[in-house]
């Protein structure tokens, strides 16, 4: 065949894998939150973002959290986005009362079946649940995968100030395996006991504090022994893995220590476990050395590709992953083929 006839390289398919929306009776209810007395470290964002403490940035965040079908497909369509894995954004149903947050819950993922439904080929969906009551969130994720179909769950990370390696949550982890969908453990606030420190200079968000957040609760999970009892549980986490990929020789070594101390007792090394429980995505942390370095500890099928709309752009993000010195081969699992396998999103070759 002659060069001229050759068929133009097709492009990879691009599956963004954190991508948050949010819903008018949400937004709703974080406005009330807004306006109450809680002191979560959550609150100087929600009131920003939801309540009357305009002025910031964060005030843009909300129309294009509520928007699904206008400027977000046509921000696909102009970068080349062929779909977007939506999950209600931080801190989801977690900062409400176990019924509002449960009732919340259910409502938001009919609302994403709804508009997965309408566009099939340009969204898929995590389906939230409210750790506030393990039962009903039991019974809310069974739903949302038998009859809504939706491709895996979302967590804000802890739920007041406790994390999912706590026995009260442990049929959440159950019913995740036995369903065989991932929990992507998304960042919010960190919790009381963390907060302090990381409340000033705008620390208190994305720029350090979710990080520390999440990062504690995947060593929670894998030091507590949960993936000794669970060891086909799913995790995802966002941001090159917040950091814990960085921390994984020296998290085995004291572990090693610690078990002589009276700490459970593993079955694996916590790296084992991190590589093999673990995806993490590349959301919001577009820097191609760290992403080499993932790439080489985990192997490319643990990285997925994700923008992190609208709380980053999605042209730096296309372009960041176009751009990496990956083989196509690599590349086509970062940009689509594992999120196709873990989400369960049906390829399109
Ligand atoms: C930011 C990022 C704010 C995320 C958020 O509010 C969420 C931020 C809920 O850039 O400050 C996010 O999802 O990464
Ligand atoms: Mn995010």
């Amino acid at each position: 065949m002659s060069a001229s006839a050759a068929p133009a390289p097709r492009r990879h398919r691009r599956i963004a894998t954190e991508e948050a929306f949010s819903l008018p009776e949400v937004a709703r209810a974080l406005g009330q939150v807004a306006a109450g007395p809680s002191r979560s470290s959550d609150m100087p964002l929600v009131r920003r973002i939801y309540g009357q403490a305009a002025g910031t940035y964060y005030s843009g965040f909300l129309a294009p959290l509520l928007d699904i079908t206008e400027a977000r497909l046509r921000d696909m369509d102009e970068h080349g986005v062929d779909m977007q894995v939506l999950s209600l954004t931080a801190p989801g149903v977690q900062m409400f009362d176990a019924d509002t947050a449960t009732e919340l819950a259910s409502l938001a993922n009919d609302r994403l079946a709804e508009i997965i439904a309408r566009h099939p080929t340009r969204f898929a969906g995590l389906a939230t649940f409210a750790p506030q009551s393990p039962k009903r969130a039991v019974r809310e994720m069974e739903r949302a995968v038998r009859d809504l179909k939706l491709n895996g769950f979302i967590v804000n990370s802890h739920t007041n100030d406790e994390y999912l390696d706590d026995p009260k949550y442990w049929p959440i982890l159950e019913c995740a395996e036995a369903l065989d969908r991932c929990i992507y453990i998304h960042p919010r606030g960190p919790s009381a006991g963390l907060a302090g420190p990381l409340m000033d200079y705008g620390l208190f968000a994305a720029q350090w504090a979710y990080g520390v957040e999440v990062s504690t609760h995947a060593v929670r999970l894998i030091v507590s022994g949960v993936f000794d009892r669970f060891p086909n549980l799913k995790i995802c986490i966002g941001h090159m893995g917040e950091g814990v990929p960085f921390w994984l020789w020296r998290i085995d070594f004291m572990n090693a220590r610690a078990q002589t101390t009276g700490v459970p007792r593993l079955k694996l090394r916590p790296s084992e476990y991190f590589r093999r429980n673990f995806h993490i995505t590349t959301s919001g942390q577009e820097s191609h050395l760290a992403l080499d370095y993932c790439i080489r500890l985990l192997g490319p099928e643990r990285v997925l590709w994700a923008i992190d709309y609208p709380y980053q752009p999605t042209g730096p993000a296309v372009a960041f992953m176009d751009s990496a010195p990956l083989s196509p081969a690599d590349k086509a699992l970062v940009y689509h083929r594992n999120a196709e396998r873990l989400f369960h999103i049906a390829p399109a070759d």
